[in-house]
C-alpha cells in the first residue's frame, strides 16, 4: 500500500492519465464591461492552455479558470496588472482528483463487501450500465432499456422508459451527462432513476404521472467522453469524434443542435470548447436524440441537466426574443426552485438562458421547445464556486434530493397542463 501515499503517480500515470500536479482554479470578479473584454482576450492567448470553466459573460458572474502551473504566474501578472480582482477557487486540483479517485476505490470494495449499490459514490459507464440491467430486472413491469443508436466510438446509447401502458403517451425526457466532466449529473440521474422506480405504487405524485405518461431518461449522453474523463483526462467536456485537418478532438454537444445554429454564442474553432461542429446534429449522440424525439411525437418535457452554477434555465439562448410561454416558464421554474432551496437552502438563479447566463447557440432545450416540448429547462447543478466540476461524492446524495424536489414541481405542472 505504498501506492497511497503518491496515489496520483501509481494508479494515474499507470493507465497514462493527465496529471494536473500544481494547476490551480483562479476565480475572477471583474469589475465591468472593460474587464469583461479583458478576460475575452485572455480567452483567446492559446499559448496559456486555459481551460475557463466559467466563461466571461457580465460582470455579475464570476469567471473560473483552470491554469496550467506553468502559466498561473502570467495569468495573476496580467489579473494584477489589469486591477481585476480574483481569487482562488480550487488550491490544488490534482489533490482534489486524488481525493476523488481514493473515494471510488473505496466505495467499490464496500460495494463488493455489501453486494450493494452505493448512490453516494462515483461510478464508471461500465458500473452504470450494468446497474441499468439490475434497475430493469429488479422492476420488469415498469422500466425497459431502449438502445436509440451508439455513440461516436461505437458505445450503445440507452434510454431508460419508465411506463405503466397506454400507447404513446404524452412523456417526459431527462437527460443527464451531455458535458463528460460534469460528473454530479450522470449521479443524481442514477438515483433519480431510482426514486421513480421504488416510487410507483407508494409516492402518489409519481404514481399519478406514470398512470397519465412515460417517463425517459438518458443516464450517460455522452459516453464516449465519461469514459475518457475516467481514463484519460477528467476536465473533458465535448464529444469524442474527430475535427478533419485538425488534431483537436470534439464537438460541443450543447452547441450542436439545430437551433440559431452557428449564430453567436458558440464557436467555429474546432478547439474551442464550445465548438458547435461542421452542421447541426453532426453528433451522432444528439442525431440520436433528434430522431427519438421525432419518431416519438409526443415529448411535452425535455428536461436536461449540467452542472455548475446553480441555475434553472429556459428557452432562449439564442435570441433575446422572449419566448410564446415566458411568463408560464418562468412561474414555473420559479416554483421549483423555491422547493429546491426548502430542502437545504441551496439558492439558485433562474431565468432565460440567454439573460441567466449568456448567449448560447445551439443548444439542446432552444431545439426540444421549437419542436414542441413546451416545458424544456435545463438545471446547472451544484456548486458554485467551491469545487466547480470537481464536486466531492458526499454532496451526491444531497444534490439528488433537492433537485428532485424541483424536478417533482415542475413534473406535477407537465401532469396537470398535458392532455
Ligand atoms: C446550459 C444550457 C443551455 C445553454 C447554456 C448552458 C450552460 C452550459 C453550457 O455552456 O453549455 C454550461 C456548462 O454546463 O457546460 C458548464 N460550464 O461549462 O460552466
Ligand atoms: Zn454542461
Amino acid at each position: 500500500m505504498k501506492c497511497l501515499a503518491l496515489l496520483s503517480i501509481c494508479f494515474v500515470a499507470a493507465l497514462s492519465q493527465k496529471l494536473f500536479i500544481g494547476e490551480q482554479v483562479l476565480r475572477i470578479q471583474a469589475r465591468n464591461e472593460g474587464q469583461i473584454a479583458q478576460l475575452r482576450e485572455l480567452e483567446e492567448m492559446e499559448h496559456l492552455q486555459l481551460d475557463f470553466w466559467r466563461s466571461p459573460a457580465k460582470p455579475e458572474l464570476p469567471v473560473d479558470i483552470r491554469v496550467p502551473f506553468v502559466s498561473i504566474q502570467a495569468v495573476k501578472v496580467f489579473l494584477e496588472s489589469n486591477d481585476i480582482p480574483y481569487s482562488t477557487m480550487i488550491d490544488d486540483v490534482q489533490a482534489l482528483l486524488d481525493q476523488e479517485k481514493e473515494d471510488m476505490l473505496r466505495a467499490r470494495l464496500l460495494e463488493r463487501n455489501t453486494n450493494s449499490f452505493n448512490y453516494a459514490a462515483y461510478h464508471t459507464l461500465e458500473e452504470i450500465y450494468s446497474w441499468i440491467d439490475s434497475l430493469v430486472s429488479e422492476y420488469p413491469n415498469l422500466v425497459s432499456k431502449l438502445q436509440i443508436g451508439s455513440s461516436y466510438e461505437k458505445r450503445p446509447l440507452y434510454v431508460l422508459k419508465f411506463s405503466t401502458g397506454g400507447s404513446n403517451r404524452p412523456a417526459i425526457w431527462i437527460d443527464y451527462g451531455i458535458h463528460s466532466r460534469e460528473w454530479i449529473t450522470v449521479a443524481t440521474g442514477l438515483w433519480t432513476a431510482k426514486k421513480i422506480a421504488s416510487g410507483y405504487g407508494t409516492d402518489p405524485s409519481v404514481t399519478a404521472t406514470l398512470n397519465k405518461m412515460d417517463i425517459f431518461i438518458e443516464l450517460v449522453v455522452n459516453p464516449d467522453g465519461y469514459v475518457y474523463t475516467h481514463t484519460k483526462d477528467r476536465m473533458w467536456r465535448k464529444t469524442r469524434s474527430p475535427n478533419s485537418g485538425s488534431s483537436c478532438i470534439g464537438v460541443d454537444p450543447n452547441r450542436n443542435w439545430d437551433a440559431g445554429f452557428g449564430s453567436s454564442g458558440s464557436s467555429g474553432n474546432v478547439c474551442s470548447e464550445s465548438y458547435r461542429g461542421p452542421y447541426a446534429h453532426s453528433e451522432v449522440e444528439v442525431k440520436a436524440i433528434v430522431d427519438f424525439f421525432k419518431q416519438h411525437g409526443n415529448i411535452q418535457s425535455f428536461l436536461s441537466l449540467h452542472s455548475y452554477s446553480q441555475m434553472l434555465l429556459y428557452p432562449y439562448g439564442y435570441t433575446y426574443s422572449p419566448a410564446p410561454d415566458d411568463a408560464e416558464l418562468n412561474a414555473v421554474a420559479k416554483k421549483a426552485v423555491a422547493a429546491l432551496t426548502s430542502k437545504y437552502g441551496t439558492k439558485y438563479t433562474y431565468g432565460r438562458v440567454i439573460t441567466t447566463i449568456y448567449q448560447a447557440s445551439g443548444i439542446t432545450i432552444d431545439w426540444t421547445y421549437l419542436n414542441g416540448a413546451k416545458y424544456s429547462f435545463t438545471f446547472e447543478l451544484r456548486d458554485t464556486g467551491y469545487y466547480g466540476f470537481l464536486l466531492p461524492a458526499n454532496q451526491i446524495l444531497p444534490t439528488s434530493e433537492e433537485t428532485w424536489l424541483a424536478l417533482q414541481e415542475i413534473i406535477q405542472h407537465v401532469r396537470d397542463n398535458t392532455n
